[in-house]
């Protein structure tokens, strides 16, 4: 079989594997959220990592089926997590659609399903779109997510500030978070323009009310730096990388 096909395959021979990573609290540390990831238990490869597989998933179409199991996967594991182990449990989970899915007829109803079936509360799902998919057809795209938010839903802008977006979307497209690219993180320590960058995406954020999640925190320099410069919430390899959900779970259940 080729890669395609075998892919295609995956989603249904059970193949697919969640990992979460944590986003932070900066104040006190706490996990609030977590962001699924993908990846692909391949019988014949190993575990890989989803830009080996992501882009294909795009091109072919297949990415809407994956993002469709991911959704679902999501939504049950943090009802099991609430149910079974409350004080722990993060506050919401946020997961990654590509751009087809804005194209998929019913994908309010399929985001609908995922709650439904899993019994999770709207508030604790953020849905993840990049900037760039935001900005392609702004009339349409604001419909589908405002679609989305009468069920309860969140909408984050994933890598904000990499398209080539002008800010005018913030006032047409209806979001609850940003998530600020990990390219405003490197080099922050020592560059003064990059601090006044950061602070000012910070404010504007904050301003119109929205959850700022910060990406790409590296290094505890980085994070003293962004709670400096007002940050809340932060994601990063030091604060945790992607993991399996058990291995996160047990993590979090031994610190407190
Ligand atoms: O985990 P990693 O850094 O390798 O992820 C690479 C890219 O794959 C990131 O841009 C991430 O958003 C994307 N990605 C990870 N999981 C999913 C998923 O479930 N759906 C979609 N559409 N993209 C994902
Ligand atoms: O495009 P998106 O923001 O969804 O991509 C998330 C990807 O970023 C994940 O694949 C994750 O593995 C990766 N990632 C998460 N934290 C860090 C980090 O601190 N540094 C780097 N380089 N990548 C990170
Ligand atoms: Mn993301
Ligand atoms: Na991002």
């Amino acid at each position: 079989l080729d890669q395609e096909a075998r892919l295609r395959e995956a989603v249904h021979r059970g193949e697919l594997r969640l990992h979460l990573q944590p986003v932070v609290d900066v104040a006190s540390r706490e996990v609030r959220g977590v962001e699924a990831l993908v990846r692909w238990e391949d019988p014949e490869r190993g575990l890989q990592q989803p830009g080996s597989f992501i882009p294909l998933a795009e091109e072919t179409g297949l990415i809407t089926e994956i993002d469709r199991w991911v959704l679902n996967e999501a939504c049950r594991t943090m009802r099991e997590w609430q149910e079974t182990s409350p004080a722990t449990a993060p506050a919401w989970v946020s997961v990654n659609l590509s751009a087809a899915n804005l194209e998929v007829p019913d994908l309010t109803d399929r985001v609908a399903y995922a709650l439904a079936s899993s019994g999770i509360t709207p508030d604790g799902l953020v849905l993840e779109l990049t900037e760039t998919v935001l900005m392609r057809d702004i009339e349409v795209t604001a419909g589908r997510l405002e679609e989305l938010r009468e069920l309860g839903v969140n909408i984050a802008i994933d890598d904000f500030g990499t398209g080539y977006s002008s800010l005018g979307y913030l006032r047409d497209i209806p979001v609850d978070v940003l998530k600020v690219d990990r390219s405003f993180i490197t080099g922050l320590a020592g560059h003064r323009r990059q601090q006044e960058l950061v602070s000012a995406i910070l404010q504007l954020g904050h301003t119109l009310g929205l959850k700022v999640v910060v990406e790409g925190i590296e290094t505890e320099e980085q994070l003293d730096l962004l709670i400096a410069l007002g940050g809340r919430f932060a994601q990063g390899y030091h604060l945790g990388r992607p993991e399996p959900v058990a291995s996160l779970r047990a993590r979090l259940a031994t610190v407190t």
